[in-house]
C-alpha cells in the first residue's frame, strides 16, 4: 500500500505533517538553510521576530535533553528584515512561515504592513501570542481583553491573501479553553492555531551543583518535550473541536517519536511542529519521525492522514465494575 503523508495548512500543500517549531534551528540562515535541505520538513518557520534585532536574555538561556527542554532565550531574533531575507532565499523551495512577537500591538502592525509590502515569498505569518519569556511582558493569549485588542488591529491591516495563525499558550482549564476560543472566533480571516507554546515558567534544577540549569528569571523558563505531550493533545483537541473546520490545528509539543505524530493527528492536528526534539538532535533526526510515522501507518493500515485525523474514539464506558476504588 502506497503511503501518502501530504497534508494542508491554510490550503497550502504539504508534502510531510511535519514542519519545525518556532524556536527550534531556525534563528539564523545557516539554520534555516539546514531545515530547507531536509526532504521531510514540509516548511519552514522562522524564530519569532521584532522590528529590530534583540539579543535575548542573559546565558545559559537553554537547556535540553533527549527528552525534554527548557528554555528562556527573551526573543533574541535577528529582526523581521532578516526574516523577509530568509524567506525570499528559501521561500522558493519550501513554504516559510514567518513568526512575528512584537512587544506591542503596534510593532506587530508595523511588521505586518512590512511583509504585506515586502516583494517577498512569505507563505503565512504565525503571530506569536505567548511568548513566556520576556521579562515584565506577560504572555498576551493569557489576557483574553488584550488578546482581542491585539487581533482587532492585527486584521485592520490589509495582508492581502498571506495567510495568518496564531501561536497560543497551553490552557489548562476548560473555561479558558472556552473564553480564548470565543475570541478567535470573531476573527474569520484567522486560518490556524498553533497549540502549544512551551509550558511557560517551569524551573529545572540540578540537585548535584544545586543549581538553576539556566539563568534568567532565577532558572525560570519554558518547559517543552515529552512532558508537554499531554498538554499539548488536550489544547490540540479542545480547539479542534471549539474553531470552525477552515481554522487548522497545528499541533506542536512533545513530538519525539512518529507515534507523537500520529497522537497529534488524532486529536486533529492539521500538521505539527518540532521544538526540543529537533534541537537534540539536528535535521538528521527528522526522517527518523517521518519513517517511524510510516511504520505506524503501515500497521494500523491507514493510507492517508485523513483516515485518522481527528478520530480520537473516547474510553467506552465501563459495566459491571464492582471494585469501588477503581
Ligand atoms: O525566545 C523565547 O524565549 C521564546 C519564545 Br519567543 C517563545 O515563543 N517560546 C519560548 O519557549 N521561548
Amino acid at each position: 500500500m502506497e503511503l501518502d503523508l501530504s497534508c494542508h495548512v491554510a490550503g497550502i500543500k504539504l508534502n510531510s505533517p511535519i514542519m519545525n517549531a518556532s524556536g527550534a534551528m531556525c534563528t539564523t540562515l545557516k539554520q534555516l538553510e539546514q531545515l530547507d535541505k531536509s526532504r521531510f520538513l514540509s516548511a519552514i518557520v522562522t524564530k519569532s521576530c521584532t522590528l529590530t534585532p534583540r539579543e535575548g536574555n542573559q546565558k545559559p538561556r537553554y537547556h535540553g535533553t533527549s527528552s525534554h527542554s527548557i528554555n528562556s532565550m527573551g526573543l533574541a531574533n535577528m529582526s523581521l528584515k532578516y526574516y523577509l531575507k530568509a524567506a525570499e532565499i528559501f521561500g522558493k523551495t519550501k513554504p516559510v512561515f514567518l513568526s512575528l512577537a512584537g512587544l506591542s500591538a503596534d510593532e506587530n502592525v508595523k511588521m505586518i504592513r512590512g511583509i504585506a509590502s515586502s516583494e517577498t515569498n512569505v507563505s503565512g505569518i504565525e503571530l506569536n501570542l505567548s511568548c513566556p519569556n520576556v521579562p515584565n511582558k506577560p504572555q498576551i493569549a493569557y489576557d483574553f481583553e488584550a488578546m482581542g485588542d491585539i487581533l482587532n488591529r492585527v486584521f485592520e491591516v490589509d495582508f492581502g491573501t498571506t495567510p495568518l495563525g496564531v501561536k497560543l499558550p497551553p490552557y489548562f482549564d476548560p473555561v479558558h479553553f472556552n473564553q480564548a476560543a470565543d475570541v478567535l472566533n470573531n476573527y474569520p480571516k484567522l486560518r490556524w492555531v498553533t497549540c502549544i507554546n512551551s509550558i511557560g515558567n517551569g524551573l529545572i534544577i540540578d540537585p548535584i551543583t544545586e543549581e538553576t540549569v539556566i539563568r534568567p528569571k532565577d532558572g525560570l523558563g519554558g518547559l517543552g518535550g515529552s512532558f508537554v505531550k499531554p498538554t499539548a493533545l488536550a489544547n490540540v483537541r479542545t480547539f479542534r473541536k471549539l474553531l470552525p473546520s477552515h481554522v487548522d490545528v497545528i499541533g506542536c509539543g512533545g513530538v519525539l517519536r512518529g507515534m507523537d505524530i500520529f497522537e497529534h493527528i488524532l486529536c486533529g492536528a492539521s500538521a505539527v511542529q518540532v521544538g526540543t526534539y529537533l534541537q537534540e538532535s539536528g535535521i538528521a533526526g527528522i526522517p527518523r519521525l517521518y519513517h517511524e510515522l510510516e511504520n505506524v501507518m503501515t500497521l494500523k493500515e491507514y493510507r492517508t492522514l485523513d483516515d485518522f485525523r481527528g478520530k480520537l474514539k473516547i474510553a467506552p464506558l465501563m459495566f459491571a465494575n464492582k471494585d469501588p476504588s477503581c
